[in-house]
């Protein structure tokens, strides 16, 4: 569909992704978005070539747990950010220009 996985640049685009979740799943599910620290370890950059400026991250991430080099939003009950491996299967949220 010629999107790539979501930027997130500040709180007003993070709350705006929550919502597009919660729009279809009905719940503040676990979601990637375009965030990656693959190319060099904890370097957090966007799909769109950015670097981070706003962040979420839940209490002790990114941890890097067995190798974690892309981002989950929605994760526990503060709906905040974790790395986790990229291998896993989860939603995903995507953008693209109009
Ligand atoms: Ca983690």
């Amino acid at each position: 569909m010629k999107g790539n996985l979501a930027s997130i640049h500040d709180i007003e685009e993070y709350h705006e992704i929550q919502r597009l979740v919660m729009t279809a799943t009905h719940e503040f599910t676990v979601t990637w978005v375009g965030g990656s620290d693959a190319q060099e370890e904890n370097q957090w950059l966007w799909s769109d070539g950015t670097s981070f400026q706003f962040t979420n991250w839940c209490p002790g991430e990114p941890n890097n747990l067995y190798q974690q080099h892309c981002l989950t939003i929605n994760n526990a009950g503060q709906k905040c950010w974790d790395d986790y491996q990229c291998r896993s299967k989860k939603p995903f949220i995507c953008a693209k220009k109009a």
